[in-house]
């Protein structure tokens, strides 16, 4: 028989941030709801979970950065929706962005998940943040969760503690 390792979505260890944008705030705050509302069922405490927020998915990579580096959490998940306007900046902030947040996630020892929409229209947007495709937000908490859990199998593996 095989060895299967693999994350699951029992109760994890540890805390957890969300990194959220207050750009289209309307679109990011139902991001949040559904975050924080997929770890408090997976039995992650309340006062477990703490939000930081920036102005625009631009500077999530650095505050991404500062609160892995604190060493304090265990996952993190990122949010934020960038729309796409009649410009090139849309390519700019999302392109930035996703690169920031990879680099992060790469080298952190937390688990680091990525909630920022991409979107041509508002429509789609509302659509992904719990309408008719789901909540990202709750997809990149589960996500996150998952990491966490499978980062804890891979540290008992290695004869570590958590
Ligand atoms: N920030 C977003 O989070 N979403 C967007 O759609 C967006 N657009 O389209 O401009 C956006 N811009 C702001 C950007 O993230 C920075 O906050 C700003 O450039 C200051 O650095």
């Amino acid at each position: 028989m095989p060895r299967f390792i693999e994350g699951n979505f029992l109760p994890p260890q540890g805390r957890f941030a969300i990194c959220v944008a207050r750009f289209n705030g309307f679109i990011t705050e139902a991001l949040v709801q559904g975050a924080v509302d997929t770890l408090v069922r997976h039995g992650v405490a309340d006062d477990a979970i703490d939000v930081y927020r920036v102005p625009g998915t631009y500077e999530l990579p650095s505050l991404t950065r500062r609160v892995s580096d604190s060493g304090r959490y265990a996952g993190i998940i990122t949010l934020g929706a960038v729309i796409r306007g009649g410009t090139p900046h849309f390519d700019y902030v999302a392109g930035e962005c996703a690169k920031g947040i990879g680099q992060v996630a790469f080298t952190s020892s937390a688990s680091v998940t990525f909630g920022v929409l991409t979107c041509d229209t508002v429509e789609q947007a509302i659509d992904r943040a719990g309408v008719k495709a789901g909540n990202k937000g709750s997809e990149a908490a589960l996500a996150c969760i998952e990491m966490v859990n499978l980062h804890a199998q891979l540290a008992k593996l290695d004869g570590k503690k958590g």
